[in-house]
């Protein structure tokens, strides 16, 4: 109707970063269908088709109505034909052809099952495809196969970890990771990022980022507060990655690179009061097998110098889109390459320095985006 109309009389930024993106999506009938397509085209290694698909997703997760007519679309940027194809199906017809083929295609069906498997990518999914493996099952019955550490983990508790983390959850994982780094570094700031910094109620995750504010980093840290959660048998699974920074070292170009920081990707045992105390006893006292008291919970924790602090803030916080739009934004409407360790200006050849996230989006000369606007 006419609110819609006057939304798209004020030109829509083909940038998520200039859009504002809540949990509040009006257009999930579209969003979902957008999001099959873009993974069916990452598991074929297809990163133009994907992206293509993941831009059209978070558009219209930023407009305010629900799109009801092809006239609603008119003028929007990252509206290509394949994208204008598909909304015009779902628009008559209420689902999509092509989007139910992908969901039972076969090659989609197994890649689906197998990327769901922590440490497990396009590569290994690929390998196993062409082995004639077909399920999670299969892939666990095989014996032959040489399994990574990460993925022997990814299968040993993948029932926990592919259900999803709740808040409650993240919030009870956030007091142990808070209390055992301040139990070494008093003053540190130990921040959560990812989905949860951006509202979300759930995560495939809980991203921790953790600085110390005192002049001096400590390169142990990490190490000190796994070794602990070891003893107290709490650490399930554990991969350090050492730092690879380098100073005055140009952020990288490459849009999706990793960044150098030291991190940790771990699974942690939760403990989880059990609800009705009784079954427990009782199947102690007549000697049956033990009831599971917890929950096995992907963490990722990120130490950062604190002068990169902001920068790392605003890359871990995501969502990976805003992220990619940032970077984009930053590189064709700026001349300034961004990534998580800074800001540089290519022109004035300096780094920017930035003491908080308000600051970086000024220097990209951005309105400032809030972490619950950034679900792109
Ligand atoms: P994720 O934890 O993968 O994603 P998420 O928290 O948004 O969603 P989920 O609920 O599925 O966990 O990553 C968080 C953000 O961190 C994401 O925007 C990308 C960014 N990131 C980096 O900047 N560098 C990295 O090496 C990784 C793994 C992620
Ligand atoms: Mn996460
Ligand atoms: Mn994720
Ligand atoms: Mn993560």
């Amino acid at each position: 109707g006419i609110q819609n109309e006057s939304f798209i009389a004020t030109k829509v930024s083909q940038y998520s970063c200039q859009r504002k993106t809540t949990l509040n999506n009006y257009n999930k009938k579209f969003t979902d269908a957008f999001e099959v397509m873009a993974e069916n085209y990452e598991f074929k290694e297809n990163e133009i088709f994907c992206l293509e698909f993941l831009r059209a997703s978070s558009l219209l997760k930023s407009l305010p109505f629900s799109v009801t007519r092809m006239k609603d679309i008119q003028g929007l940027p990252c509206v290509g034909d394949q994208v204008r194809d598909l909304i015009e199906e779902i628009i008559e017809e209420g689902e999509s052809s092509k989007v139910k083929e992908v969901l039972n295609d076969e090659r989609y069906k197994a890649f689906k099952q197998f990327t769901s498997v922590f440490g497990v990518g396009v590569k290994t999914s690929e390998k196993w495809y062409r082995m004639g493996l077909r399920t999670v099952e299969e892939v666990k019955a095989d014996k032959t196969l040489k399994l990574s550490k990460m993925q022997k983990a990814g299968f040993l508790y993948y029932e926990d970890l592919v259900s999803c983390v709740s808040k409650a959850e993240a919030d009870a994982v956030s007091l142990i990771v808070k209390n055992t780094v301040c139990s070494f570094l008093p003053d540190a700031l130990v921040t959560i990022t990812g989905g949860f910094r951006r509202g979300k109620n759930i995560g495939h995750d809980i991203d921790f980022l953790i600085t110390n504010p005192g002049p001096r980093e400590d390169d142990e840290l990490l190490h000190k507060v796994t070794d602990l959660w070891k003893k107290q048998g709490l650490l399930l699974y554990c991969d350090i990655i050492e730092s690879t920074f380098v100073k005055e070292q140009l952020p990288s170009r490459q849009v999706d690179a990793m960044d150098h920081f030291q991190k940790c990707f771990a699974i942690l045992k939760l403990y989880q009061p059990r609800v009705d105390n009784s079954t427990c006893t009782m199947s102690k006292k007549l000697g049956m097998a033990e009831v599971k008291d917890w929950k096995a919970i992907r963490v990722d924790l990120v130490i950062t110098p604190f002068e990169q602090y902001p920068y790392a803030l605003l890359g871990w916080t995501g969502s990976r889109q805003f992220g990619r739009d940032l970077r984009r934004y930053a590189a064709h409407e700026r001349k300034m390459i961004l990534d998580n360790h800074g800001l540089y200006d290519r022109r004035k050849r300096i780094f920017l320095k930035a003491g908080s996230e308000e600051e970086i989006f000024a220097h990209l000369g951005l309105d400032y985006v809030e972490p619950w606007e950034r679900n792109a």
